[in-house]
């Protein structure tokens, strides 16, 4: 087993990993910037490395600095998190190069599926249901116009590149084809330096529903069930539960099976994600791979009782799973708390928070960085904590929600905590009818 941990991340989700190494008895190194002095993740780890100043660039990107600061104090592997160089194969390479245990997938899983286009062929080849359309990379627009028809309009144009919606485009006639095949085109080609574009039939008004899978170095892949993450806003996530109400036990069984197929086939080793799109009909459809932990991993932890930092630490270290799958056996929801305000337009808010009191009880658990007295710095993104119920069915939990909500209290700065309180109360919501489009129709009160 590992000694020494280097987390490459900070804020709520290296605290999270903090905890479990504590459990583990392994040792941590924190490393922050100059921003984050003051962050909770420097003090509760066993050692601290300031690896530069307060733009992420400099500090939470710079390769180079990270490596130092394992080396310096002798680490053996290094948990990223998620986002920075979680997904970043170079990094993941670095790391097998300078012999400290990337806790995460290898630089060339991270291509593969980095590679939107390349990451569908796979699928197609593992058996995965995808959403008819081109066969990889479009050559030209001669070529995009005679594959919409046969697609059948309405189509999706995609980036390979992409990810988050970028250099995405919905064309529902052929008139708006040009337009939108030279548009994405340069969206994306700004974005990620890249142009390649393929095309999908268009899901309307899809959820989004992912499945949590975990594989070991034995080619040996698990599911752990669902989560719906189709409440989000311009691609964000802001609120997401397990089990979906949408779900039944068919097609949880049916989108469990594919997401362990689509790992074992690529041989996936960690804790990862298989994205899918679920139309009306329950027809599921691949998506994306994530090869990182998630901002919303707590939510399947709390239904199937199992710690997926953990297990991610164990498959790491060569430690074979148990092989079983796991199903949700109680209801949780996560609320994303965010430094933003929802009456204008979700603008980000960052600023003192003066007053922090959370909520707690049964039933009730929150990952966060901040406290009374924290100073949210403008460099990182706006979430400040993830606030969990978890209840012995839906209701429960959002009223539990709804409770919690009610007794969270943040002074100082704008927050999401008055959004998620009108969600919960939301007709559509509460019915659990809700799809990737419903944040569109949302008015804040
Ligand atoms: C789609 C789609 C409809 N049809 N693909 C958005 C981000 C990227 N990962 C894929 N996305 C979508 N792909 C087809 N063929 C609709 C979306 C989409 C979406 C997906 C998941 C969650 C929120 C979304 C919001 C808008 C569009």
């Amino acid at each position: 087993m590992f000694k020494k941990i280097l987390i490459a991340n900070r804020g709520e989700i290296a605290l999270r990993v903090i905890r479990t190494c504590r459990e583990m008895g392994i040792k941590t190194v924190a490393v922050y910037s100059k921003a984050d002095e003051e962050s909770l993740h420097v003090r509760f780890a066993d050692e601290a490395v300031c690896i530069g100043p307060a733009p992420s660039s400099e500090s939470y990107l710079k390769m180079s600095n990270i490596i130092a600061a394992a080396e310096i104090t002798n680490a053996d592997a290094i948990h990223p998190g998620y986002g920075f160089l979680s997904e970043n194969a170079k990094f993941s390479r670095l790391c097998e190069e300078h012999n400290i245990k990337f806790i995460g997938a290898t630089g060339d899983m991270i291509d593969q599926m980095g590679d939107k286009a390349n990451a569908k062929s796979t699928m197609i080849a593992a058996g995965v249901p995808c959403v008819p359309g081109s066969e990889g990379v479009i050559e030209d627009f001669e070529t995009c116009q005679k594959l919409a028809v046969e697609t059948g309009y309405p189509v999706m144009l995609k980036a390979s590149a992409g990810g988050g919606g970028k250099g995405m485009r919905a064309v529902w006639k052929s008139e708006d084809l040009k337009e939108a095949w030279d548009s994405a085109r340069q969206e994306s080609k700004a974005a990620f330096g890249n142009d390649d574009m393929y095309m999908e039939k268009l899901i309307e008004e899809p959820r989004h529903i992912e499945i949590q899978i975990v594989g070991d170095s034995f080619g040996k892949a698990c599911h752990l069930s669902e989560r719906d993450c189709s409440v989000q806003r311009r691609h964000q996530k802001l609120t997401e539960e397990t089990p979906s109400p949408f779900m039944t036990d068919d097609l949880r069984n049916r989108m469990g099976e594919a997401a362990v197929k689509a790992s074992e086939f690529i041989k996936y080793e960690g804790a990862g994600t298989v994205e899918f799109l679920v139309d009306k009909h329950r027809n599921f459809y691949f998506m994306e791979m994530n090869t990182r932990i998630q901002v919303e991993h707590p939510i399947t932890e709390e239904v199937v009782n199992y710690d997926l930092i953990r297990e991610q630490i164990l498959v790491a270290a060569g430690v074979p799973i148990s092989g079983k799958n796991y199903f949700p056996q109680m209801h949780s929801i996560e609320c994303r708390i965010n430094a933003e305000d929802p009456h204008n337009n979700f603008r980000p808010a960052p600023g003192k928070i003066t007053t922090f009191h959370a909520p707690g009880g049964h039933g009730v658990r929150i990952d966060t960085h901040v406290y009374a007295g924290y100073m949210i710095p403008p460099n990182y993104d706006s979430m400040i904590a993830k606030l969990i119920t978890t209840a012995q069915t839906r209701e429960e939990a959002i009223n539990k929600m709804k409770r919690a909500l009610d007794e969270f209290v943040i002074e100082g700065i704008k927050t999401t905590i008055p959004f998620h309180r009108q969600l919960m109360d939301h007709p559509d919501y509460v019915a659990g009818n809700y799809t990737t489009k419903f944040m569109e129709d949302f008015e804040m009160k």
